[in-house]
């Protein structure tokens, strides 16, 4: 049996799944993903048998003592960092900042989501960019790219250096610009290419693949 079982809804929609996929793929971790079909009149039931909330992702830490569920990403993307605290800037500022932009992705940008859900392989240029608020998130988003990286960013392409939970929270949204094209500062450009480089991101793709 593997260290975790991380059970995810069908990729190329699944934003949520792709965020502690990414995380976990990080570590190194030998972990199996499982995933429930999305958008199925069976999804709810079929969810609810592992899901306390009745939602994906949800992580199963297999420990011999006794396993643990998680659910909630960036919960399971909190657990992971008790046993890898890499997945967290070292420095006490970076990672309160860290914190910080991970918690307003997870709770915010709801125009920006609505209009614009990911479609992991789709190209729909300007699609959804007009919708009310869209714009105003899109700019929070690109000030919070071009700042993480212009202020912890020099020892890695990635928003504070190497690779860390808040890159993964904001993997689904690399994947919507990819789709939907809006104007980006360029230091936001060079960083949504890094994501979609990052090899969690290229194995979340593939497998996508062999799920159509
Ligand atoms: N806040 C939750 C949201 C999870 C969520 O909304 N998951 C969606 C899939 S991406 C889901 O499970 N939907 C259930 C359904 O479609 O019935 C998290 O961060 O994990």
């Amino acid at each position: 049996m593997t260290d975790f079982t991380l059970h995810i809804g069908t990729r190329i929609w699944s934003s949520w799944s792709l965020r502690p996929f990414m995380a976990l793929a990080a570590t190194g971790a030998d972990f199996d993903a499982v995933v429930t079909p999305l958008r199925s009149p069976a999804t709810k039931a079929a969810i609810t048998r592992f899901s306390p909330s009745g939602l994906v992702p949800v992580l199963v830490d297999h420990r011999p003592e006794e396993p643990v569920t998680v659910w909630d990403s960036l919960a399971i993307c909190e657990y992971l960092a008790e046993s890898f605290p890499d997945l967290w800037p070292r420095d006490a500022a970076a990672r309160a900042i860290a914190r910080a932009v991970s918690a307003e992705m997870h709770a915010g940008f709801r125009s920006m989501r609505m209009a614009m859900p990911m479609d992991l392989f789709a190209a729909r240029p300007g699609e959804g960019l007009d919708a009310e608020g869209v714009e105003t998130d899109i700019q929070r988003i690109d000030a919070i790219f071009a700042d993480c990286r212009s202020r912890f960013g020099a020892g890695g392409p990635y928003l504070f250096g190497r690779f860390c939970i808040a890159d993964a929270m904001f993997a689904p949204v690399a994947s919507r610009f990819r789709t939907y094209g809006p104007t980006l500062s360029d230091a936001s450009e060079a960083y949504v290419a890094t994501l979609l480089a990052d090899p969690g991101f290229k194995a979340w793709e593939e497998a996508a693949l062999k799920e159509m």
